[in-house]
């Protein structure tokens, strides 16, 4: 059942009689094992946290609805934020579903066409800004500490609130903490709700450890591996192009706090994780949530052993959200087949053959391979 962050996990979250116990389904994602690359990034057990399966497609319905339900419990009518467009998404449709004003501010040109497209669609006041995601997001606050607009960026703590239940699904699902989480950094919020989750949840007897925090930027978006903002973020994910994170210091803490790092992925490394992870795993995430998954594959190059160990990738967002970018990694010929039966076999004969030898291989590589129903 599909109840929602505030009503699961009410209990744990800064919930009052006066909290609108909103919800459009958001959390309760699935957590999916690896099947094959597992073995080939050396883990022992790997899994995925699909958050492309929240109701926009992304993380931030978990810290938008609690945002947004704190919001119209504090007699807000309006929201806004700056965003690189997931959380602009998410906050229109809640916006959208709670009948509030929302206004959404996102760099122009710079935003996955999935997102633009989904914001567009739910009506919000939508300005787009000659100007990077860190510059816009310093305008929306200058804004709305002046007008009685509520900020939904991480920056209101609620939204860090919502987004700690993640931690809690995936220790409810394991049954314990993993040994490792990783998962892309750009504004630096998400890591910072994790570990609040991870900590909460482990002070609360929930867990008997907590994980290493992993964090992964983009190369060329890598504030917090340089040690400086960046002026002019570049990457491939668009998600993550954050020169100037809001959570740095928070971020910080996660890491140091964990015995984790905060590395970086350059975009051709994203991308190979990113095609790998469909390709051999049928999970289509977004190229910055790919970044996680890069981010194993590279220290794993580097010679760290995770062969005994429980590693969590966080798949933040789904692919759909950048349609441009996947037809152009997609970089396969379209097969032309006349509407003949025998040219169709003829064209699939190997794949056929190829197909039988292919239960043997997985049974091979994953000893829990399921036992045939026929
Ligand atoms: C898919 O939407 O910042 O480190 O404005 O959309 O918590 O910022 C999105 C960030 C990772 C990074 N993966 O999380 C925005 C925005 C996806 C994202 C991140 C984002 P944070």
């Amino acid at each position: 059942m599909r109840e929602g962050v505030l009503k699961r996990y009410r209990d744990f979250l800064e919930i009052t009689p006066n909290t609108p116990m909103i919800s459009m389904g958001e959390g309760n994602t699935p957590l999916v094992r690896s099947r094959f690359i597992a073995n080939e990034l050396g883990c022992g057990e790997l899994y995925f946290k699909l958050e492309g399966c929240n109701p926009s497609g992304s993380f931030k319905d978990r810290g938008m609805v609690m945002a947004v339900a704190k919001a119209i419990e504090a007699g807000s009518t309006a929201i806004m934020c700056a965003s690189t467009g997931n959380t602009s998404a998410s906050a229109a449709a809640y916006g959208a579903y709670c009948g509030l004003t929302t206004i959404v501010l996102v760099p122009k040109g710079e935003i996955a066409a999935g997102k633009m497209a989904q914001a567009l669609a739910f009506r919000p006041n939508i300005m787009v800004v000659s100007g990077t995601f860190d510059q816009a997001l310093t305008m929306v606050r200058t804004f709305t500490e002046k007008y009685p607009v509520t900020l939904v960026n991480s920056l209101n703590p609620y939204r860090i609130e919502g987004q700690k239940t993640a931690a809690f699904e995936i220790v409810d699902d394991l049954g314990d903490a993993p040994d490792y989480l990783f998962i892309p950094v750009g504004n630096a919020g998400n890591i910072t709700a994790y570990w609040r989750g991870f900590c909460e949840y482990n002070s609360l007897g929930k867990s008997t450890k907590r994980p290493r925090m992993m964090g992964f930027q983009a190369e060329g978006s890598a504030p917090i591996v340089r040690g400086e903002p960046i002026a002019e973020p570049k990457t491939v994910a668009s998600a993550i192009r954050i020169g100037n994170p809001a959570s740095w210091k928070q971020a910080l803490t996660a890491r140091d706090e964990s015995d984790g790092i905060i590395d970086s992925v350059s975009d051709d490394e994203i991308l190979a994780a990113y095609k790998m992870l469909a390709s051999k795993e049928g999970i289509f995430g977004e190229p910055a949530s790919a970044a996680s998954v890069a981010g194993v594959a590279k220290l794993s190059r580097g010679g760290m052993d995770f062969s005994d160990k429980r590693v969590v990738c966080v798949i933040t967002g789904t692919g759909l959200k950048d349609p441009d970018l996947a037809s152009q990694q997609a970089d396969m010929p379209l097969q032309e087949l006349p509407l003949d039966l025998g040219a169709m076999e003829k064209a699939l004969e190997e794949v056929v053959k190829e197909s039988l030898s292919l239960r043997a291989k997985a049974i091979e590589v994953i000893p829990w391979y399921p036992e045939p129903i026929c």
